[in-house]
């Protein structure tokens, strides 16, 4: 059988969790005088936490010290995980398990490909550790997205050369990075955001077990 490389984005294609980084933003700007609208949160999917305090920092015309700032950042993230303590499997976005199943009994090697330092302990949560050959997050990388630098080392450690790798992301700078890293990008939400995706999807429930058998065969 073919082989193609699968690698999956967490943050918005497999569970939710932009709510929840909104949510710890979304008080942290508050703390600052800053107004935050969940308009801009879109620009901050896929984008590191670094980059995300950043952007938020400039919104609101603040300079703070770099003590301050790992301090916000560490701030962030403790909110952030509190959230995902109370997430379970009933979190994964719809008909995701069917494709990874599929793609299981296709034997076809799966990745994750994502920006979050908490990968690991939301799959853990959500019971889909398992389900992937390889997992690459923002631990492993030196870049953010849209570098491709996530991608390219998703496809290597499964063994699969770049451009026989499908990305599925939500997010454009994600779209961007698979790309750049010459992989059929499948964006996951509306086509005004992502038509630079080779494909594009509302959501998983759209993506047929043929389109799926599709990409494998071409
Ligand atoms: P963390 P993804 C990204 O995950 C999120 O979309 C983005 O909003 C977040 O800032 C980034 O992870 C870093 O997350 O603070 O957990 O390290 O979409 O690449 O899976
Ligand atoms: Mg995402």
């Amino acid at each position: 059988m073919n082989k193609k490389g699968f690698i999956f984005d967490l943050d918005g294609v497999i569970v939710d969790t932009a709510k929840y980084h909104f949510l710890a933003w979304q008080r942290l700007a508050k703390d600052l005088d800053i107004d935050f609208t969940e308009e801009e949160n879109e620009q901050l999917k896929g984008v590191s936490r670094v980059r995300s305090l950043e952007k938020i920092l400039a919104w609101g015309n603040k300079t703070i010290s770099q003590e301050l700032f790992n301090e916000l950042m560490g701030k962030k993230n403790e909110e952030y995980l509190s959230f995902i303590a109370e997430m379970d499997d009933n979190e994964i976005l719809p008909d995701v398990p069917r494709v990874l199943n599929l793609l299981k009994e296709m034997e076809q090697p799966i990745s994750l490909g994502s920006a979050s330092k908490n990968a690991r302990t939301i799959l853990k949560r959500v019971n889909l550790l398992s389900s992937f050959d390889a997992i690459v997050d923002g631990n492993d990388v030196t870049k953010a997205k849209p570098d491709p630098e996530v991608f390219l080392i998703a496809a290597k450690e499964i063994n699969v050369k770049p451009e026989d790798c499908i990305v599925f992301e939500d997010s454009v700078a994600g779209v961007t990075a698979a790309n750049t890293a010459n992989m059929i990008s499948i964006g996951i939400g509306s086509k005004e955001v992502l038509g630079h995706a080779t494909y594009v999807f509302s959501d998983f429930t759209e993506i047929s077990d043929d389109f799926i058998k599709s990409l494998i065969e071409n």
